[in-house]
């Protein structure tokens, strides 16, 4: 609290995210609420409830217009009203466009460097910047009133173009934004046509976030190829259009301590029981586990492609050596998404037909959305968990499994492309998820690592991921953004 006030003052703090941190839906001809679940909508919440600010999000829920007041807002949580949740509402051609079209279909396979997969086609981009000016103007609607300008924080790329169009407005607002995925080398970034126009959206902030220090450096290559922008290595700022926006590496963490309870709770051992059951896998068996969206980043065809081959050059892991793969369904309807759907179910059932037997199924395989004590029940009854995404800007999975080893721990096997492996990759067994042959001695490697040694690697990591959790990412955005408004204050009144 004391770091936001220290930025916000008695200016209204704003958060902008594409997903919404409650949405409504009738059930029973009664309105319900969802509520954030966890990860960072859930540590934003009590911030949010804190500051009394304004929330801003795409209004998803299918009860939600019901629920709104004149200005669209509604006061939340519900039971104790703290602040605005301020809905955009988008027409089916802007879901299509400017949610299934450019974010999913253009920046997210752009910056996961898959470039092939770029679908740029023109009404996805002015689905984006319709969609993009909605969000500003209801922004700038909701502060309006406000004597001083607000303090605004984006979230992610689909958000790209709305600073610049609130920066108009408001010259003195405080706008930052955090960018949840890789940002790619310069060769790569200008495979998008419409470059010029995110980095002129971008450099509206005053603050721009990353997970790591090479999607800074990216970042700054790319503003200096393609910009006239001044850009400052040293310091890592930008200069452009009158404005100075610093570009910052603030490594996004979890809430591990809820992470390790939720691990530890009767809810997790009863989930286990039963989905043991259901799956016929027996307590003796040693167990590997994978949790994802089925997303073509995150490596679920190359892992099978790997324990594929760890079964056939092992047969002695065939029946006590079972694989539990959630990969719940993601941004379905776009080709490449349906498609991979496709693919792992088909490998899944050959690899299951080329060395199941009556009594053991290799691969279990689920796409069900699963409460969260049932995940937290899968990392802490895993003895391996395979975080191997081909690209991912952190991945926070390898951080739950590693929070949720509160009783003999197993091992973390994590590909050396993810964002996590800046901070977890010394004590995780670390893989190229491409490299078929050297992923599966590594999975062997993994099994016959001593309990003292997984023990001791364990810890490490715990430490590591109870050190940086969400609530220091969040106090350190918070913190910078301080020091940067400071800077600026003391540059005015010299
Ligand atoms: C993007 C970036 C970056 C998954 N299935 C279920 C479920 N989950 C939860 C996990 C985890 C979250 O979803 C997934 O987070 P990731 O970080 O692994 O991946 P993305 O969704 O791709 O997120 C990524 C992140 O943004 C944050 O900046 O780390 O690199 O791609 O929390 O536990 N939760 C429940 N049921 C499920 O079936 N309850």
């Amino acid at each position: 609290a004391e770091t936001v006030a220290q930025l916000c003052d008695d200016r209204e703090l704003v958060v902008v995210s594409n997903r919404e941190p409650y949405s409504h839906a009738r059930e029973d001809g009664e309105v319900s609420v969802d509520r954030p679940a966890g990860g960072l909508t859930a540590a934003l919440d009590p911030v949010m409830q804190t500051a009394e600010g304004t929330w801003v999000a795409w209004g998803d829920g299918d009860a939600d217009r019901e629920v709104v007041g004149p200005d669209d807002a509604v006061a939340v949580p519900p039971e104790d009203p703290a602040y605005d949740l301020r809905r955009v509402w988008l027409t089916d051609e802007q879901v299509e466009g400017y949610y299934r079209g450019y974010s999913n279909q253009v920046l997210w396979p752009l910056c996961h460097l898959d470039t092939a997969k770029l679908t740029p086609r023109e009404d996805f981009w002015s689905a984006y910047r319709e969609t993009n000016a909605d969000f500003a103007d209801a922004i700038l609607d909701s502060t309006a009133d406000a004597d001083r300008d607000p303090v605004v924080w984006f979230q992610d790329y689909h958000l790209a173009l709305a600073p610049r169009r609130v920066r108009e407005a408001r010259s003195d607002a405080f706008l930052a934004h955090f960018w949840h995925i890789p940002w790619p080398s310069w060769d790569v970034f200008r495979a998008c046509p419409q470059y010029e126009h995110l980095l002129d959206g971008l450099l509206a902030n005053d603050l721009v976030g990353f997970h790591t220090d090479a999607y800074c450096r990216n970042f700054l290559d790319c503003v200096d190829a393609a910009t006239d922008a001044r850009v400052d290595r040293s310091s890592r700022s930008v200069s452009y259009r009158g404005r100075r926006t610093f570009v910052r590496a603030l490594p996004l963490g979890i809430d591990a301590g809820r992470q390790a309870a939720l691990a530890e709770s009767d809810a997790a051992t009863e989930w286990w029981a039963q989905f043991r059951e259901t799956h016929g896998i027996d307590a003796s068996e040693t167990v590997a586990v994978g949790v994802e969206r089925l997303d073509y980043t995150k490596g679920i065809e190359p892992r099978l492609r790997a324990l594929e081959r760890f079964w056939a050059e092992n047969p002695e892991w065939c029946g006590n050596f079972t694989y539990v793969q959630k990969g719940t369904e993601s941004r379905s309807g776009i080709p490449a998404y349906d498609a991979l759907q496709d693919r792992v179910a088909a490998e899944v059932e050959r690899i299951n037909d080329r060395f199941g037997t009556d009594d053991w199924t290799p691969v279990v395989y689920t796409t069900d959305h699963l409460p969260e004590e049932g995940i937290a029940a899968l990392y802490r009854e895993a003895d391996l968990g395979l975080v191997t995404p081909v690209r991912d800007g952190m991945n926070l999975v390898a951080k739950e499994f590693v929070a949720a080893q509160t009783r003999d721990p197993g091992v973390l096997v994590l590909s050396e492309l993810a964002g996590a492996t800046g901070q977890l990759g010394d004590e995780a067994v670390v893989v190229h998820p491409h490299d078929a042959a050297g992923f599966a001695d590594r999975i062997g490697d993994a099994l016959s690592l001593s309990r003292a040694e997984s023990r001791r690697r364990a810890a490490d990591l715990q430490r590591e991921v109870h050190a940086e959790d969400v609530y220091d990412w969040l106090e350190s955005t918070f913190e910078t953004a301080a020091a940067i408004e400071r800077g600026r204050r003391s540059v005015r009144t010299a």
